[in-house]
């Protein structure tokens, strides 16, 4: 895939002009795909979100002790901050006030997301909102706060998209934005019964395969081409639990070849895209990625379904 500083259509265009074609998961997430996602988060099949409600609500108190007095709570890709407010009324029980910024592009979700807080009590004062993209927003966090320990949480097993190479140097890249005096809560999906994640990303309603369907239409929207439903219907969704590299792949085969020579992009009949990967991780696969990202794990809350962890500086 194309590096993440390439622009989505260069994105785009080196993924599918590659011998094994794929086109970058960022793009899942315009309004349509938004909507999309949080239908999924309903299906029951779709353990990961209420697994991870419940069990930021179990380990809410012992996670709180975890995050120094003082500290802000910075959220990476906030969304509506249902879940980090979970979080955010322990620490403010434990130590009487909070401090909280929002990082997300969407400045309704930003609106939203205040609304909640302080709908469950959060004091308004102890909130911020900053729009913008991650990196961008914790170089102004820590110009905000230039010395108070930042509690970083990237909730949501977003980490489950990036190669070991991406998260390796997105974890480098925040320690480089906002320095030692910080820790990074980390929460995601851990490998198990492969029938299980089968069935989550396999949903028998099939919201996942639109879900799925939508990305590559905005993929190849953004190249000028259309698609129609009728091309729409001629990619089969396939699901892949790869045991190898302990992650779940979405694909989508076409069954009629698709031509753009004005791209030198040619996706023959019955081959497969890949949209989307979703890795799950061992206790081992956290701790490769903390240390060769110069972190160690401070302290984790896990279990055969879950893995919440709070990463730390080496210095
Ligand atoms: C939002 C990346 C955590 O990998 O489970 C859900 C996205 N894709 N169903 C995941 C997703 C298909 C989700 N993450």
């Amino acid at each position: 895939m194309g590096k993440s500083f390439d622009s989505p259509k260069v994105q785009v265009l080196k993924g599918l002009q590659g011998l094994l074609k794929e086109i970058p998961c960022s793009l899942l997430y315009d309004d349509r795909g938004s909507e999309l996602y949080e239908k999924i988060t309903e299906l029951e099949e779709y353990y990961p979100f209420r697994v991870e409600e419940q069990r930021l609500k179990e380990h809410a108190r012992n996670i709180s002790a975890s995050i120094p007095e003082g500290s802000v709570i910075v959220e990476l890709g906030c969304g509506t901050a249902r879940k980090s407010s979970i979080v955010l009324s322990a620490v403010q029980a434990h130590y009487k006030r909070c401090r909280f910024v929002g990082i997300d592009v969407s400045s309704s979700f930003l609106q939203e997301a205040h609304t909640n807080l302080v709908e469950e009590g959060i004091a308004p004062d102890c909130i911020e909102m900053v729009e913008c993209e991650y990196m961008e927003g914790l170089k102004k966090v820590r110009t905000m706060y230039p010395t108070a320990n930042l509690c970083i949480m990237w909730l949501g097993s977003s980490v489950g998209n990036f190669t070991d190479e991406c998260a390796i140097q997105f974890f480098r890249d925040i320690h480089a934005a906002v320095g030692t005096h910080s820790q990074i809560f980390l929460c995601a999906d851990m490998w198990k019964d492969t029938a299980k994640l089968y069935s989550a990303y396999y949903d028998k309603k099939g919201v996942t395969e639109l879900f799925i369907k939508n990305g590559m239409r905005c993929a190849l929207a953004l190249l000028g081409h259309n698609t129609t439903p009728s091309e729409e219907d001629a990619w089969i969704y396939e699901v892949v639990v790869n045991e190898d590299l302990r992650r779940v792949e979405m694909y989508l085969k076409f069954t009629n070849e698709l031509l753009l020579p004005e791209y030198n992009i040619h996706v023959r009949s019955g081959e497969r895209v890949l949209v989307e990967v979703s890795r799950k991780f061992t206790v081992g696969d956290f701790n490769r990625l903390a240390n060769e990202a110069g972190f160690h794990i401070d302290v984790a809350w896990r279990d055969s379904m879950w893995g919440m962890q709070m990463l730390i500086p080496f210095k």
